[in-house]
């Protein structure tokens, strides 16, 4: 399958997000990623459970791609109107029963992915495969945008990358985190299969969003 995009809305203009996700709709992009974090497994606040249940109403043709950094994640399902069409990524550091959680975001409908942090091994991920649409592999510290890409990140992809082909072909490889447009063709080449892309990327300062998303598509096809 081509590369597909997933831009991390709270790298866009917060004060215009309808205009920000109706313009993403309409540039034919897959995904918009949606971070949430709870101040405790990160020590930042995002978006909160009702604004990206608002979201949903607004979009077209673009799944919801919701990246949950908080502890026990399934306790927002309800007011984030978890359902079908999302992906929902909840972290595997973050979970108590992290099958349980899982089964919860099958039972709604939704695609259940493992998002690990960069300490955590991709061995950990081979106990969920056989319950998991795809894997999440942040490539930055969680917490914040514009942070630098972490050392050992394109091994890593490779590393789960390998880990797929070799046991469950057909799970998808998201990575988070500085997607940039120097890294982004290399982050492919290891395996990635959807891009999330933020301030260093689509995001940056005067570039126009339409030629930002063509050349990225571009860039992972
Ligand atoms: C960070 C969050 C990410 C960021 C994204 C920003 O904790 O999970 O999704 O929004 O990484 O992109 P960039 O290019 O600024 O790293
Ligand atoms: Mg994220």
């Amino acid at each position: 399958m081509r590369g597909l995009l997933s831009p991390s809305l709270m790298c866009a203009d917060v004060l215009n997000l309808q205009s920000e996700l109706e313009a993403l709709d309409s540039l034919g992009v897959s995904y918009i990623h949606l971070d949430f974090m709870d101040n405790k497994f990160v020590p930042n606040i995002t978006f909160d459970p009702t604004l990206i249940r608002s979201v949903k109403g607004v979009l077209k043709n673009m799944r919801r791609d919701i990246h949950i950094m908080a502890y026990e994640p399934q306790q927002y399902f309800d007011s984030m109107d978890i359902g079908e069409g999302d992906i929902v990524a909840v972290h595997y550091e973050a979970c108590d029963d992290l099958r349980a959680v899982i089964g919860e975001i099958r039972s709604r409908g939704a695609s259940p992915f493992v998002a690990i942090s960069p300490d955590t091994a991709p061995s950990v991920l081979l106990d969920y495969f056989d319950i998991i649409d795809g894997v999440l592999c942040m490539t930055v510290y969680p917490g914040f945008a514009g942070r630098p890409i972490v050392e050992g990140s394109f091994e890593k992809l490779a590393e789960i990358r390998k880990l797929i082909d070799e046991n469950k072909s057909g799970l998808l490889l998201e990575v988070d985190g500085h997607v940039s447009w120097d890294f982004c063709k290399k982050m492919r080449e290891c395996g990635a299969d959807i891009f999330v892309a933020g301030s260093s990327s689509i995001y940056q300062k005067g570039l126009k969003l339409d030629e930002s998303i063509k050349r990225m598509n571009e860039l992972v096809q």
